[in-house]
């Protein structure tokens, strides 16, 4: 989907439960929020979450994560849209185990306890589930902007080719969602096992930003951007704020309101 260049864009990182450094986050880049947590104070600004919402966090944090994004999803977005939610695998996996569509065999069962804690919590609180059933059903695959010809931002969860980048096929929004997977792939750097990041980054202004790939700061190649600064691995939230034909960044600390989770990650890009 194409977005208007009227507006400006702050493009948010994994949250993975972090509503506390989410909320930091948005105050921090001149929003306000209400005793009821609704964002106020947008003008021209418009908010990207840039999928993987879910997932990692403790539960309540999860719920409050849901919550937030369902109320603010349908205050902000009332006459205009200006809250924007692209999917990630993480939701992807949680929608197929909460509506059946995965075969529960041990190693399904295992899989979702161990990656997809927020499966339990929508299995037994009907009301959000169908929150979040929401606000997946009304994500999207990808974002694109562009100001005049020479300068544009394509925006997906995760890193991909660029044969697949924006294009409405099945494997295209498969590739999209998800990358090669690190846990299956483990002791392989991230440049082996993604090469075309290297191969195809282009030193111009027609950006590809992308999460996904948690890293321990903002990771640039050229034209190639990731903003997943592992924020529920007790790092850092970050956003990227798109205004006219520049992109800056703003991010926040983990703040210990809940116990943060462990991996250790691959880095991208060797240098
Ligand atoms: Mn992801």
């Amino acid at each position: 989907m194409y977005l208007s260049n009227r507006y400006s864009y702050t493009v948010i990182g994994d949250v993975h439960g972090c509503i506390d450094e989410l909320k930091l986050l948005l105050i921090t880049d001149g929003f306000k929020i209400d005793k009821n947590g609704l964002i106020y104070n947008l003008s021209n600004k418009s908010i990207i979450l840039l999928g993987d919402f879910i997932d990692k966090a403790n539960k309540e944090k999860l719920a409050q994560t849901i919550e937030f994004l369902y109320k603010n999803y349908y205050h902000l977005n009332r006459d205009s849209q200006r809250l924007y939610l692209i999917r990630g695998n993480h939701e992807e996996m949680v929608y197929r185990y909460i509506t059946n569509k995965i075969e529960l065999d041990v190693k399904a069962i295992e899989k979702k306890r161990k990656y997809y804690n927020t499966s339990y919590l929508l299995e037994k609180n009907p009301t959000l589930k169908n929150k979040f059933l929401d606000l997946y059903k009304n994500s999207y695959i990808w974002l694109k902007y562009s100001y005049r010809d020479n300068f544009s931002v394509s925006l997906t969860h995760a890193p991909c080719m660029e044969k697949y980048l924006t294009k409405d096929t099945k494997i295209a929004h498969e590739n999209m969602v998800k990358s090669a997977s690190r846990s299956q792939n483990r002791g392989i750097s991230l440049d082996e096992l993604l090469p075309y990041l290297i191969d195809e980054a282009k030193d111009n202004s027609h950006y590809h930003i992308f999460g996904h790939l948690s890293q321990p700061n903002i990771r640039r190649y050229k034209n190639k951007i990731c903003i997943d600064t592992s924020a529920i691995y007790g790092n850092s939230l970050t956003s990227a704020i798109i205004e006219r034909d520049e992109i800056r960044y703003i991010s926040v600390p983990f703040l210990n309101m809940q116990t943060p989770a462990t991996q250790e990650y691959n880095i991208l890009f060797n240098f």
